[in-house]
């Protein structure tokens, strides 16, 4: 039995746990969410990384399971820290293509805030550019639904996918995560530099809210402030944290 057979029971086996990683407001220089990050400890190949799980998930369909307990772990977990600490903090869940078109309904996501008694605006959902790009009247009403939730939404990604911006204008959107790939050679490659520019100064025009992906280095980080980029995330401020670490760094000293 492979990969695929230990990740049917990886939820059951408890190997699954949701890291989080801070997403930092520049403005007030507090962290505003955390992006659930899922990890697999598998019991004997050990940590298996996402990029290997994730699209066998989707394949097989596994994803629909997993994306689910992703969906509620994390929603849990967010609402829980809300009720003891007070602070505004929320929480970004990666939604992937494959798991909206296996039917992630919006009632499960309606579901999600019921059970689980989170307020509908600490919860963000990260979808791909390629979902966007589909744009059937079924994918803009379930975009408009979970709007009607209160529910935030994200650009996951921006700019690595096929780039036909209309539909920037015809979906509910939220925030805009700029690929990190752009953020990484915004320092040194003029190209990248000014596609940073100029995805910033398109989402103020749009009244979407930018989040800059992979900051990583001091210079980045000044060229994004210079940019008015207003949320920043990236290994310079914090790598992604189990929940004991985000407890004693994040939670702790706000
Ligand atoms: O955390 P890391 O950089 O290793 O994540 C690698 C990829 O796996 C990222 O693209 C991320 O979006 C994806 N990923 C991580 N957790 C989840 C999840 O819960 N659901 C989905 N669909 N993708 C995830
Ligand atoms: O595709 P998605 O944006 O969901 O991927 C998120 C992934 O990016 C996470 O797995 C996280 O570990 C990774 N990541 C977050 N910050 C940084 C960073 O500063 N540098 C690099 N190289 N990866 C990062
Ligand atoms: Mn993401
Ligand atoms: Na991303």
């Amino acid at each position: 039995m492979g990969l695929e057979h230990d990740l049917r029971h990886a939820i059951e086996r408890e190997e699954l746990e949701i890291y989080y990683q801070p997403i930092v407001d520049l403005e007030t220089g507090l962290v505003s969410k955390a992006e659930a990050l899922l990890r697999w400890e598998h019991p004997t190949r050990g940590k298996v990384p996402p990029y290997e799980f994730i699209p066998l998930a989707e394949e097989t369909g596994l994803i629909a399971k997993l994306g689910e307990w992703v969906l509620y772990t994390a929603a849990q977990q967010t609402s829980i820290w809300q009720t003891r600490t007070n602070l505004p903090i929320g929480v970004s869940v990666n939604v992937s293509t494959h798991q909206l078109k296996r039917g992630l309904s919006t009632a499960t996501i309606a579901d999600v805030l019921q059970t689980t008694q989170l307020s509908p605006e600490l919860l963000s959902l990260e979808i791909t550019e390629s979902l966007l790009m589909e744009d059937t009247v079924a994918n803009i009403q379930w975009f408009h639904k979970i709007k009607e939730l209160g529910v935030k939404l994200s650009i996951d990604d921006f700019g690595t996918g096929y780039s036909s911006l209309s539909y920037l204008k015809r979906f509910p959107l939220d925030f805009l995560k700029i690929d990190r790939s752009f953020i990484r050679d915004s320092i040194g490659k003029q190209e990248d530099a000014s596609l940073v520019k100029a995805i910033i100064a398109m989402a103020n025009g749009l009244k979407l809210k930018v989040i800059a992906e992979g900051v990583e280095t001091q210079e980045q980080l000044i060229f994004l402030h210079q940019l008015r980029c207003q949320y920043v995330q990236g290994f310079y401020f914090f790598k992604p944290m189990s929940v004991k670490d985000f407890e004693r760094n994040i939670l702790a000293k706000h």
